[in-house]
């Protein structure tokens, strides 16, 4: 298949995190079909498998299995060359990871895609309240080695041009070392 015009990306664990609505998809998506890793959101395998545990009445959502989710994915994060994408990590065990990117967006930015998103009431303040506070930022830090956990502006069209550039050269970097 296409994969076999790449060299194989060995042990690559890649973590995409921020608040709903910072553009994690979008990036990791492109990203994907820029360097051959595969993109795995996290809340669509939840979605399609079903690993839920209960349901949240205050925010009308399911609740994650987070176990049946790491069950899930651990193989495929042994296989590596995966880009992993959630809004939060402090469950992910800390072997995942080579490197963790927090998408960060200001909030006006954030209240017009999420209002778009037909996020509304307690569940868009609570958004933009996560957003201000840094609350993923420091759930990274906490979770991971400081070392790997970079932070990106994703505001405009040019911050994820600069971020997809600065990302496939560090993964391409990585490759070269790595091989
Ligand atoms: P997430 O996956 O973090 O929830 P998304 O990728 O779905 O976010 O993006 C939410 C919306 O914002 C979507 O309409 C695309 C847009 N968007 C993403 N990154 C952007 C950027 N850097 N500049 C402008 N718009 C962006």
């Amino acid at each position: 298949g296409a994969a076999c015009l790449s060299l194989p990306v060995l042990y690559l664990g890649f973590g995409l995190l921020g608040t709903p609505g910072v553009g994690k998809s979008t990036l990791g998506k492109e990203l994907a079909s820029r360097t051959g890793l595969t993109y795995i959101s996290v809340g669509d395998l939840a979605k399609e498998e079903q690993l839920y545990d209960g349901f949240d009445e205050e925010y009308e959502c399911p609740i994650l299995d987070e176990d049946r989710v790491i069950d899930e994915l651990e193989d495929k994060m042994h296989e590596g060359g995966v880009i992993i994408d959630y809004h939060g990590c402090d469950f992910f065990p800390e072997h995942w990871f080579h490197i963790v990117f927090v998408l960060r967006t200001d909030n006006s930015f954030l209240y017009d895609r999420l209002e778009s998103r037909g996020y509304k009431g307690k569940k868009l303040q609570d958004n933009i309240q996560c957003e201000i506070f840094q609350t993923l930022y420091e759930e990274a830090m906490l979770s991971y080695r400081k070392e790997i956990v970079h932070q990106l502006p994703s505001n405009t069209p040019e911050d994820l041009e600069r971020n997809l550039d600065q990302i496939v050269q560090w993964v391409e970097q990585w490759k070269k070392d790595n091989n």
